[in-house]
């Protein structure tokens, strides 16, 4: 009896050392899939940069853009940071906002791949917490079509926003053929997370999305809210070249072939003043971990 409950013991044992073995092995592995020196496509934590200046290396935007003056901004700031001693504010002034202030924002065309991730880091302000509206917060977005004026006649979006009384953050996905203009893209999903603006206000939040593309069904839309699944969009075609209207409608490329990646406050000209602060922007190939840091 004694050497059965030994024998049990040691077996329990040893089940219990192979599941910590293996438990540990899932760790190392999951921490190794994200290795900076050769995944990052692009980041940006404001370091080099001085404070009150424009974000350098430059993005394609950074600031108002949109028609009137402007008294928005998105500068390097040293107000609020995540890592190192800087971050990027962005800036919108009180109402009511020209079109310009209403669009505060950075885009960034050029580092990214068919198959990728984009982290980034918020900080919200009670400014935030005031105001109820559609509010684009950031993530991937495609943009083709065949309109002379530069093709912004589709879009395709992994994408982060607020939605509802509650202020409540969703992940948004625009599928294939989404139109930018009107009539408004009926084509889309929005995923909402437990999150509202007043949850995060004075934390730093992390959001990742990832867009996979993909001319056949194996294309792959997520979203992440501090390392949380918000939506996982699988098995879609997500590339338009694998759509017939494609070629029926004679498209091209916005940009490039690839996502490109956007950050914004942008919401009513009535809202009120309000701003926040981003950090630690990463465009990588492997998903980005909690732990990472632009130096
Ligand atoms: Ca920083």
């Amino acid at each position: 009896m004694t050497k059965l409950s030994s024998r049990a013991l040691t077996v329990t044992m040893a089940t219990v050392v192979v599941i910590a073995l293996l438990t540990s092995l899932q760790f190392v592995v999951s921490v190794e899939a994200f290795n900076p020196a050769t995944d990052i496509l692009f980041e940006y934590g404001a370091e080099a940069t001085d404070v009150g200046d424009i974000p350098k290396p430059p993005f394609d935007i950074a600031g108002p853009t949109g028609s009137g003056t402007s008294h928005g901004y998105v500068r390097v700031s040293d107000e609020q940071v995540r890592t190192g001693s800087k971050s990027v504010k962005f800036y919108q002034p009180p109402p009511v906002k020209s079109d310009a202030e209403r669009r505060v924002l950075v885009r960034e065309y050029s580092s990214g791949t068919q198959d990728m991730y984009f982290s980034w880091w918020v900080y919200f302000t009670d400014s935030m917490t005031t105001q109820y509206s559609w509010r684009t917060l950031g993530g991937l977005t495609l943009r083709y079509g065949n309109r002379a004026e530069g093709a912004w006649e589709y879009r395709s979006t992994i994408r982060f926003a607020v939605r509802g009384s509650d202020e409540r953050i969703c992940a948004r996905v625009d599928y294939l053929f989404a139109p930018v203009l009107s009539p408004p893209s009926s084509d889309y999903d929005e995923f909402y997370s437990d999150y509202t603006l007043h949850d995060l206000a004075g934390t730093w939040a992390h959001f990742q999305v990832y867009y996979k593309m993909s001319q056949t069904p194996d294309g792959i839309l997520e979203a992440w809210i501090n390392n949380e699944l918000i939506t996982s969009k699988t098995g879609r075609i997500t590339d338009p070249r694998g759509d017939p209207r494609w070629e029926s409608e004679g498209c091209y490329w916005t940009y490039n072939d690839f996502p490109y990646l956007s950050l914004a406050i942008y919401n009513e000209p009535t809202e009120p003043e309000c701003w926040c602060y981003v950090d630690d922007m990463v465009l990588s190939t492997e998903k980005v971990p909690e732990s990472y840091g632009v130096e």
